[in-house]
């Protein structure tokens, strides 16, 4: 069935290369695709560590220079799973070379970077996606399948929270492999652009483009330790951040990220609240949709608890029976067997470079608020 080869050359071996390698060897067991991926080469800084990755996940070599990798003809598409600083040269470089790219999220340091990548790609004409992958958790899917059929009619509140505790030891250094996104140089930004990036990109497609926003930040710990020169050094990310948005649709919102909030590992929640109906969802319960539905009968009214596991239910016919679990990775998957489907047609498979471009103008917005202490426009 597959019959086209798609060369893939990956860039970095950490969480994100694994996650990403992980979706390409399982997304032909499940999707069918007319491309059958074939693992070309993984690029990494440290040879023995891209070894170890090529070992282990199948890749046929490697690359200690990303340029020697994007140069390369037996390739057809760089994946950028590294740290946020190098997602720019190295997506400019592989669309000037006529790759296709795949590209971890947030898309840019700001959103300066952003538009020159967007530039890049279509200008080039090459295939482009971000990894927001949470829009490929079947409930997740689901939420937007009976939002865009209307079933929530005028929304007037959306609420996202991602909150983690990972980071509230003061001896935990910044910098170097691992804890990057502790380096304000290195990420951009602390959880705006690593975990609000997520909520926003979530809440657009769910809810359509944000219009303007008021945000606050906090660096709670204000110097750490720095891996790479030993020194302590000031901490330029953003700890906590938090903003109040107006949609264009006139539904008001409220985001909060933090890496400060002690017991939570992972805590992506969203909600919705429709004049028809309301929507809740939360990452540690990954399966289950919350869907309150007011035209219901009153005697019965209440919250549906929706285990999203049925076969008529987005992306759950390609797995198990009814009834049992997927996971995170599932939802790389999902994103990858996408990019391929759209490769067939005409339709991308979205978020495309543009389409994350939206999301890091409302995360500039949101720290220029924070900073101005005024409402900011999250436009263009
Ligand atoms: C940070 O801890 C992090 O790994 C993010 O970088 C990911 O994008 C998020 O999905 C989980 O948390």
């Amino acid at each position: 069935m597959a019959a086209k080869k798609l060369r893939i050359g990956l860039v970095g071996y950490g969480f994100m290369g694994r996650v990403h390698s992980n979706a390409f060897h399982q997304a032909s067991h499940y999707f069918d695709s007319e491309y059958e991926p074939e693992l070309v080469a993984v690029c990494g800084r440290d040879k023995a560590n891209a070894e170890v990755h090529a070992e282990r996940w199948g890749f046929s070599s490697v690359e200690t220079d990303w340029r020697k990798l994007v140069e390369r003809d037996d390739i057809d598409l760089i994946d950028i799973a590294a740290p946020n600083d190098m997602h720019h040269d190295i997506a400019i470089a592989a669309a000037e070379a006529g790759k296709m790219i795949m590209c971890e999220k947030p898309l840019g340091r700001n959103a300066q970077e952003s538009q020159e990548m967007v530039d890049a790609v279509e200008k080039t004409g090459v295939a482009n996606m971000v990894w927001y992958n949470y829009r490929r958790i079947p409930a997740v899917t689901l939420a937007k399948q009976i939002i865009d059929e209307g079933k929530l009619g005028k929304i007037f509140h959306y609420r996202a929270k991602f909150l983690q505790d990972w980071t509230i030891a003061d001896d935990l250094p910044q910098g170097g492999a691992g804890l990057w996104r502790l380096d304000a140089g290195v990420a951009g930004s602390g959880v705006t652009g690593d975990l609000l990036a997520h909520c926003i990109d979530t809440a657009i497609w769910l809810n359509g483009p944000i219009d303007n926003v008021s945000g606050v930040t906090e660096t709670f710990i204000k110097e750490r330790m720095h891996t790479l020169t030993g020194n302590v050094e000031p901490v330029g990310i953003d700890d906590a951040s938090l903003f109040l948005a107006r949609f264009h649709n006139g539904s008001l919102a409220t985001f909060e990220a933090t890496r400060y909030a002690r017991g939570h590992k992972a805590l992506y929640t969203l909600e919705i609240n429709g004049e028809n109906a309301s929507i809740m969802w939360d990452l540690h319960d990954l399966h289950r949709l919350e869907y309150f539905d007011h035209s219901d009968e009153g005697r019965v009214r209440g919250w549906r608890s929706i285990h999203v596991t049925d076969g008529d239910q987005p992306y759950m016919d390609k797995w198990w029976v009814p009834g049992l679990s997927i996971g995170y990775e599932s939802s790389f998957v999902h994103q990858f067997a996408d990019f391929l489907t759209g490769l067939e047609g005409d339709q991308p498979a979205m978020p495309t470079f543009r389409d994350a471009l939206a999301t890091d103008l409302v995360t500039d917005a949101v720290l220029k608020s924070a900073q101005t202490g005024q409402w900011e426009s999250a436009g263009a």
